[in-house]
């Protein structure tokens, strides 16, 4: 018989840089004898970190997925990125992960990266594990991390093991739930088990005794068990254990050296016997409220959390099987595009190593290669089945960068790379601004950035250059004007005459007709740049034929996009065309356009002009110690402070930040900090710049237009 839903575990391990993931996860492979030799990060050759960059940098960047089989299960293994950069990828990954693992560096215990993803264990509910790891170092410290754990995490973080001789020479395990000792030998692996010594067997039964409480809490019968009995069998206690994870109610801990292979293989045995399965965790939530059961003999439903384009390859998906069973051949519809999908080939993953199989079942995770029209976030379903999997929510970019321009062969390779990257990557935005002549990239951070910069190389041979974006700016008017203007030119043959007047206002929600025109028509546009415009057509007795309002209205679109301030769009204006005049013969729709045109910006400099810029609402995280030099960074950056308030172990800041002054402050944060703070940024609104400020921004459009002259 195939593989059951049931037998599935779906682990993520998560955890700040450097504390040992991808190597743990090398460990777990091999102990589960999915590969002959354990790689190591300096010799490139683990089977996570598989792509160029990644050996390069010795981080992991992308999330890749593993696999393994243990006693009766598949475990998929995920190892994630701990680069708060990348926290896409984290993210992504842990949408589909049924339990974590979080690990800790013994030798620097809670960390930030630590925190920021309790953060997503939190928020998504995950059931959780922590590893503490390299405990063959010496400066680790088992006792500290673990304090340090229980006081961020709480007290339902609660140890299942701890080392009999930490530091160098580490090789013993005392195991608090099994009530062994493990007895590792030089090069780790199979250990064997030895009666925890006299020295640490109070510290044991201890450890035990509130492990039992623990798995006894979750059940009533079990806890009156407990108390009758005063011990309880291992598969009534693992029962316990599992209802415990899933609620949350208890977070264990487990000790490892990865590096030297001690104390994987025990973790994987724990997600054999405890971790919950796909169909243990709570319904799938749909787009539209309701859920969808992991049940494999449903109607087959699949999620797609990550493509990855690989050289020589192409496209390649990665999904999870929501519910039914993907089969070889099945064709499944996308809900978004309608594209059939036919799935030719399935795969099982080890990094980059792919095995074919014939079916993936409800819950597992798996590979197609080549599919046509189907991304990220996408539902591609049997047909008949009309359902959308609540997408990945990946974060707001928090930078941003302006390209130099290349050669222009050279610019389109360059966005060719840049689009691949971007359809894979959904916390990186491209965008071309023709208003700001500029292609701005829009990422999580300068690391971030530098790798892109660093693919693109890579893939096109070209060397993509950053310099300071420009701000979006806006302009728009305070007051009323009104005024006509004359377009009239006659040389030689046909003249162009056109004549119009116009009455401009600002703009608003609600704004009653005016009293004093006759209205014939009016549109109301939402400006593709944002804000509005209205445009009224107030011509009685025919003083302009209706035909030349298009040109005259053209005429004023075309300021609008190029603003007579700073060339930045307009917004949030009404113009009321009311009189003009018209010949016979000299009259035409390139006559109206540009008096309208010339007629707008006359009339837009008269009517109390305002330039507005984008401002950001910015929230920060910092540790205390960090809070003076970054309150006293803000004063400089014409921050509004909106609200302080400590949150757990940390400050929160809020404040709003005119998005010129936060070019950069990624890295500025990052080094009055040291790393430890974070932050999130998400457009607000657009206000008035300061006068001073408008008037240097007016003089260097100025003087740009000379020279460009
Ligand atoms: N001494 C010792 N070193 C370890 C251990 N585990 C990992 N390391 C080393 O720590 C470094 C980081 O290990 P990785 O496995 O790459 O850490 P990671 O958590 O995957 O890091 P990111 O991919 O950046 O998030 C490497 O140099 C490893 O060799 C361990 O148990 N003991
Ligand atoms: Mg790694």
């Amino acid at each position: 018989m195939g593989l059951e839903t049931k037998n599935i575990r779906n682990v993520v391990l998560l955890g700040h840089s450097g504390s040992g993931k991808t190597m743990l996860t090398e460990a777990m492979l091999f102990e589960a004898k999915e590969i002959s030799r354990i790689g190591t990060i300096e010799s490139k050759s683990t089977t996570s970190d598989f792509t160029n960059i990644e050996k390069e940098k010795q981080n992991s960047i992308f999330s890749s997925i593993m696999h393994a089989s243990w006693k009766d299960s598949k475990i998929n293994l995920i190892d994630t990125p701990g680069l708060d950069d990348f926290v896409g990828e984290v993210i992504s990954s842990m949408k589909v992960a049924d339990t974590a693992g979080i690990v800790l560096n013994g030798t620097s215990g809670v960390e930030v990266g630590t925190d920021l993803v309790w953060e997503y264990i939190e928020r998504f509910k995950t059931p959780a594990f922590f590893v503490i790891n390299q405990l063959d170092h010496d400066k680790a410290d088992y006792e500290k991390t673990l304090e340090q754990a229980k006081e961020r995490f709480g007290a339902n973080v609660i140890p299942l093991q701890f080392p009999y001789n930490e530091g160098k020479g580490f090789n013993k395990i005392v195991d608090a739930l099994r009530m062994v000792m493990y007895v590792f030998p030089e090069n780790g692996g199979k250990p064997t088990k030895q009666d925890i010594p006299a020295d640490a067997l109070g510290k044991a039964q201890e450890i035990h005794n509130q492990i039992v409480e623990k798995a006894a809490e979750e059940d009533e019968s079990l806890m009156e068990k407990f108390f009758e009995e005063g011990s309880l069998s291992e598969a009534e206690l693992s029962n316990g254990l599992k209802l415990a994870l899933i609620n949350q109610d208890l977070y264990p801990v487990f000790i490892t050296s990865a590096k030297n292979n001690m104390g994987a293989g025990r973790i994987m045995g724990f997600i054999n016997d405890i971790a919950p399965s796909p169909a243990d965790r709570p319904p799938a939530e749909l787009e539209d409220g309701k859920t969808l059961e992991c049940n494999s003999k449903g109607q087959t439903s699949v999620f797609i959390f990550k493509t990855m384009s690989e050289p020589q390859v192409g496209l390649v998906s990665y999904f999870k099987v929501y519910s039914g069973t993907l089969k070889v051949g099945d064709d499944l519809t996308n809900q978004k595009n309608r594209t059939v999908e036919r799935f030719n080939q399935l795969f099982t993953t080890n990094g980059k190593n792919r095995q074919p199989i014939e079916e993936i079942v409800a819950g597992d995770l798996g590979v197609s290669l080549k599919l046509k029209n189907s991304h990220t976030n996408n539902t591609v379903s049997e047909k008949g089945l009309e359902i959308a999997i609540d997408p990945i929510h990946f974060p707001e970019p928090r930078i941003r960068e302006a390209i130099i321009p290349p050669g222009k062969a050279e610019m389109e390779k360059l966005m060719k790379s840049l689009h691949q990257i971007e359809e894979e990557d959904l916390t990186f935005v491209v965008e071309q601004n023709a208003t700001l002549k500029q292609t701005i990239l829009h990422g999580q951070g300068q690391l971030h950035m530098d790798i892109i910069k660093y693919r693109v190389e890579l893939a096109q041979g070209i060397s993509m250059e950053f310099t300071k974006p420009k701000v979006p700016y806006r302009e728009t008017i305070t007051k009323s004007s009104q005024g006509s203007y004359r377009h009239k030119k006659q040389t030689g043959g046909a003249g162009q005459f056109g004549e119009v007047h116009m009455r401009i206002e600002p703009y608003y929600e609600g704004i009653p007709n005016p009293s004093d025109l006759t209205v014939r028509n009016a549109d109301l546009e939402d400006l593709t740049w944002g804000g509005k415009f209205s445009f009224l057509w107030c011509i009685v007795g025919g003083a302009i034929d209706k035909n030349y309002s298009g040109a005259i209205k053209k005429g004023v679109l075309m300021k609008m996009e190029e603003g007579p301030l700073t060339g930045s769009n307009v917004q949030d204006i009404r113009v009321a065309v009311y009189d003009g005049k018209m010949h016979a013969v000299d009259s035409s729709d390139m006559a109206f356009m540009i008096a309208a045109q010339y007629c707008f910006k006359d009339l837009f400099i008269q009517s109390g002009p305002k330039l507005l810029e984008p401002i950001y609402e910015v929230s920060i995280l910092t540790p205390e110690e960090a809070m003076g030099d970054i309150m006293g960074d803000l004063q400089t950056r014409r921050a509004i402070i909106l609200g302080m308030d400590s949150e757990g172990h940390y400050q929160k800041v809020i404040a709003k930040i005119p998005l010129a002054e936060l070019y950069r402050y990624s890295s500025t944060l990052r080094s009055l900090s040291q790393g430890r703070s974070k932050y999130t940024m998400k457009f607000s609104e657009y206000a008035p710049v300061p006068m001073d400020l408008q008037q240097h921004l007016i003089n260097e459009y100025k003087a740009q237009e000379e020279e460009e002259k």
